[in-house]
């Protein structure tokens, strides 16, 4: 374990506000910092089917120089090369479901440990359950990160319906079919929302108004983002 790693740990394990550092420990992390940041970006965006997870990931992504990770298309593409884990994801999101927590934590610790010099995370889709949201607390610890915002994107069902559908027309995607959206909607609720007060306990998380243009959400999430201290 080099300093900065060190002093990262003490930060993060006693939620400290500050340190006084000697000289030479200032010039190591100069030197340190100008590679790489201190503090990684690590960012959640979360919110039902179809709230703009995926297209807000994108302008985040681009915007903060972040590494973005969408677990339903790491398990679309799986299921399109038909590869064992594909097929048997396949069973679970044709019909609206939630691929096993055990699968899609593996497929993120692959993620986080092969990503580790990134600037940091946009998690888009997981985690989608509370095992999954105490999972990825340990993975990040690991490497003494932690979230340091949810983003969850309020929108009303009528809207995300709507969406999904009309998405639905071209996508190919079997999951964006009327019954399957509203069993999605379902298990959203049912399994993904009690994320919200698990988040909302370790004071991380930001609702974003989801409703309106692309560029207006964006914009509103701009404004959470460029206040965080990291
Ligand atoms: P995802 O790929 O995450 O699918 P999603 O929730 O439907 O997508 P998203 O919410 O990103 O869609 P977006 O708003 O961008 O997951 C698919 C499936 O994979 C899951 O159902 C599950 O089975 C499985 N899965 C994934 N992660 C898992 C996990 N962690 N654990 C277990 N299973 C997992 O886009 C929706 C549409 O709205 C688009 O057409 C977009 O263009 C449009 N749109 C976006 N913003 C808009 C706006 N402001 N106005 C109008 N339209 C807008």
């Amino acid at each position: 374990m080099n300093l900065v790693q060190i002093i990262k740990m003490i930060y993060l394990k006693n939620k400290v506000k500050g340190f006084i550092f000697t000289k030479q420990t200032i010039i190591y992390l100069c030197s340190y910092n100008n590679n790489r940041k201190f503090f990684m970006l690590n960012i959640i965006i979360f919110g039902a089917p179809g709230s703009g997870k995926g297209t807000q990931s994108e302008k985040l992504t681009e915007k903060y120089n972040l590494t973005h990770i969408s677990t339903g298309e790491v398990l679309r593409d799986k299921i399109e090369r038909q590869t064992e884990l594909g097929k048997l994801a396949n069973k679970y999101m044709s019909k609206g479901q939630l691929v096993p927590d055990n699968l899609v934590i593996d497929m993120l610790h692959e993620f986080i440990t092969s990503n580790t010099e990134s600037k940091g995370y946009v998690l888009d889709g997981f985690p989608r359950t509370l095992p999954q949201g105490e999972a990825m607390d340990k993975i990040l610890e690991e490497q003494n990160e932690s979230i340091n915002v949810v983003l969850w994107l309020d929108v009303d069902d009528d809207e995300l319906i709507g969406r999904l559908v009309n998405r639905g027309k071209d996508s190919g995607r079997d999951d964006d079919t009327l019954e399957t959206i509203k069993s999605r909607l379902a298990v959203y609720y049912r399994e993904t929302e009690p994320l919200k007060e698990f988040y909302s306990k370790q004071g991380k998380l930001a609702q974003i108004d989801g409703m309106g243009t692309v560029d207006e959400i964006f914009a509103r999430i701009e404004k959470v983002v460029d206040n965080l201290s990291y």
